[in-house]
C-alpha cells in the first residue's frame, strides 16, 4: 500500500523512532483478538493494545454508543456543568470498585489519573489540618505514567533520569524482585511480604507527620510483571493504617478484569484509600482515567473545604460525553459476557500453558498472575534488552502483537481470549524463543 505521507512528523512515544521507521510496524484496522497489518497480515494481540483493549476489538455496541453520543450531545463543558452520561459512569464504577471507594475523579489518562491522586491525597491532609503531611512515597520499579508526578513516584530509572530533579519530598521503599527465592512461582511468590516493611524504614526517617501518601501497583506491570509476595500487600495496608498515610493503588492495568476481578484490591481482599485507573474503563477505544476515592477523603474534602471550589483541579475533558459513552457500553460488555469471570478461568490455563517454555532456551523466569503473565528471558551479554527487542520484531513477522520491556516478554491478551488463541501465543513464542541466538 502507498503511504501519502512519510514518517518522519510523527515523534512516537517510548519507541525506537530510527529503528521504527526503517521497518514500520504499521496496523490498520481490528477485530476480535487480531490486528490486521497493511500488508493484509492478521497480527494476534497478545497484549490487549497496551492493556487496555479487555473485551476484544471492535465491538459494535461501544462505536454506535460513542457515534450516537456524538451526534447527540458533543462536548459538555466539565467545570460547573454537567451532563448526564459522566454522572452515570461514575456510579456504575464507584460500584463495581471495592466498597467505600464510592466517588470518581475523572481524567484523560493514566498519567492523569496517578497525578490526580497524589494531589488529592495532599489536599486532603491540608484540609483535615494535616498540612505537614507532604511527602509522597512510591516504590522502586514502580510504573506510574509519565506526569512529573508519575516519575517522581515511579521507580524505573530511565523514565527519571532524563528530567532534572523531579518533585522533591519523595521517597521509595523497595521493590519485591527476588529471583533467587522466587524463580518461576506460580501467582503471588512466597518471599517477600517482609519487604513492605521498608515503609516503617522511611517512616522512621522521615517522621510519619510528613508523609501523604504511599502510591504501588498491586501487580507491577511495566516494570516486567511483578506479582505481590504473599501478605505483602495486607502488611503495607497495615503499616499505612498504623501511621496515617493514605495507600493508594494504581490499578491502571489490573483495574476492570485483568485478575478476574473487577479490581485488584478485590482479588488481593485489601482496600486502598485512592485507586487510579485508565485503559479499559473505555475499553481503550476513547481515552480515559478516573482516581475513585474513599467516602472519607470525599466528605473530608466536601466538609471542610475553604471555597465554594472544593478542589482546585481538574481537565477539560474531565468526564467527556463520549468517553464516558464508551465507558457505559464497556461497561456493559463486561457485565453481559461476564468477561472478568471468564478471564479468572482463562489466567488459570495460561498458567499451565506459559509455564511449559520454563525449560526453552533463555528462559530464566517465568511469572503470572490472573491474566498477565511475563517470560524472562536472559539479557546478552553488554546487551539488556537487545534479545527481547528483537523477540518483538520477530514475533511481528511471526504474526504476533508482543509487549516487551527490556528482556521480558508481557502478555495481557484481551479478556475474551479462548485457549485455541493462547496456545497460539505461545505456539509462536516459543517458535521465537528456539530462533533467538
Ligand atoms: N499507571 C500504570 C500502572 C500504568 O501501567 C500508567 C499509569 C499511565 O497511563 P497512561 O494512560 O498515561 O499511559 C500506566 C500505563 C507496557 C505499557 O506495556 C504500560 C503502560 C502504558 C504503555 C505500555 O508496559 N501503562
Amino acid at each position: 500500500m502507498k503511504r501519502l505521507n512519510d514518517l518522519e512528523s510523527y515523534w512516537m512515544p517510548f519507541t525506537a523512532n530510527r529503528d521504527f521507521k526503517k521497518d514500520p510496524r504499521m496496523v490498520v484496522s481490528a477485530d476480535g483478538m487480531y490486528y490486521k497489518s497493511e500488508t493484509g497480515k492478521d497480527i494476534l494481540d497478545s497484549a490487549a493494545g497496551l492493556w487496555c483493549v479487555n473485551a476484544g476489538h471492535n465491538r459494535p455496541e461501544i462505536t454506535s454508543a460513542i457515534s450516537q453520543q456524538a451526534a447527540t450531545l458533543d462536548f459538555a463543558p466539565s467545570f460547573q456543568y454537567g451532563h448526564p452520561k459522566a454522572f452515570e459512569l461514575a456510579s456504575r464504577v464507584a460500584d463495581l470498585f471495592p466498597k467505600g471507594l464510592d466517588h470518581v475523579f475523572f481524567t484523560n489518562s493514566g498519567s492523569e489519573a496517578v497525578d490526580s491522586t497524589l494531589k488529592i491525597a495532599l489536599a486532603y491532609h491540608r484540609a483535615r489540618g494535616k498540612g505537614t503531611k507532604t511527602r509522597l512515597i512510591g516504590r522502586e520499579r514502580g510504573y506510574h505514567g509519565v506526569g512529573f508526578g508519575g516519575i517522581s513516584v515511579g521507580g524505573m530509572p530511565r523514565n527519571r533520569q532524563y528530567f532534572g530533579t523531579l518533585l522533591s519530598g519523595v521517597d521509595h521503599i523497595s521493590h519485591t524482585h527476588l529471583p533467587e527465592k522466587n524463580k518461576f512461582s506460580k501467582g503471588s511468590p512466597e518471599h517477600g511480604d517482609y519487604l513492605a516493611d521498608t515503609l516503617e524504614n522511611i517512616v522512621a526517617l522521615h517522621d510519619a507527620s510528613t508523609i501523604a501518601s504511599v502510591i504501588v501497583e498491586p501487580i507491577a506491570g511495566s516494570t516486567g510483571v511483578l506479582p505481590p509476595p504473599k501478605n505483602y500487600l495486607k502488611r503495607l495496608r497495615e503499616i499505612c493504617d498504623k501511621h496515617d498515610i493514605l495507600l493508594i493503588f494504581d490499578e491502571v492495568i489490573t483495574g476492570f478484569g485483568r485478575l478476574g476481578t473487577a479490581t485488584a484490591s478485590e482479588y488481593f481482599g485489601v482496600t486502598p484509600d485512592i485507586i487510579s485507573c485508565a485503559k479499559a474503563i473505555t475499553n481503550g477505544i476513547i481515552p480515559m482515567g478516573a482516581a475513585v476515592v474513599s467516602k472519607k477523603i470525599y466528605n473530608t474534602m466536601m466538609d471542610e473545604a475553604d471555597m465554594p471550589i472544593e478542589l482546585f483541579h481538574g481537565y477539560t475533558y474531565s468526564g467527556h460525553p463520549i468517553a464516558s459513552a464508551a465507558g457505559l457500553a464497556a461497561l456493559d460488555i463486561y457485565r453481559d459476557e461476564d468477561l472478568f469471570n471468564k478471564a479468572g478461568k482463562t489466567a488459570k490455563y495460561l498458567e499451565s500453558v506459559i509455564h511449559q517454555l520454563k525449560n526453552d532456551k533463555n528462559v530464566i523466569d517465568i511469572r503470572n498472575l490472573g491474566l498477565v503473565a511475563a517470560i524472562e528471558i536472559a539479557p546478552r551479554p553488554g546487551a539488556v534488552g537487545a534479545r527481547g527487542y528483537e523477540a518483538m520484531k520477530k514475533a511481528w513477522h511471526k504474526g504476533l502483537m508482543l509487549r516487551v520491556t527490556a528482556d521480558t516478554l508481557a502478555f495481557s491478551p484481551p479478556l475474551i481470549a479462548e485457549k485455541h488463541d493462547i496456545d497460539k501465543i505461545f505456539e509462536i513464542v516459543q517458535s521465537i524463543l528456539k530462533e533467538l541466538d
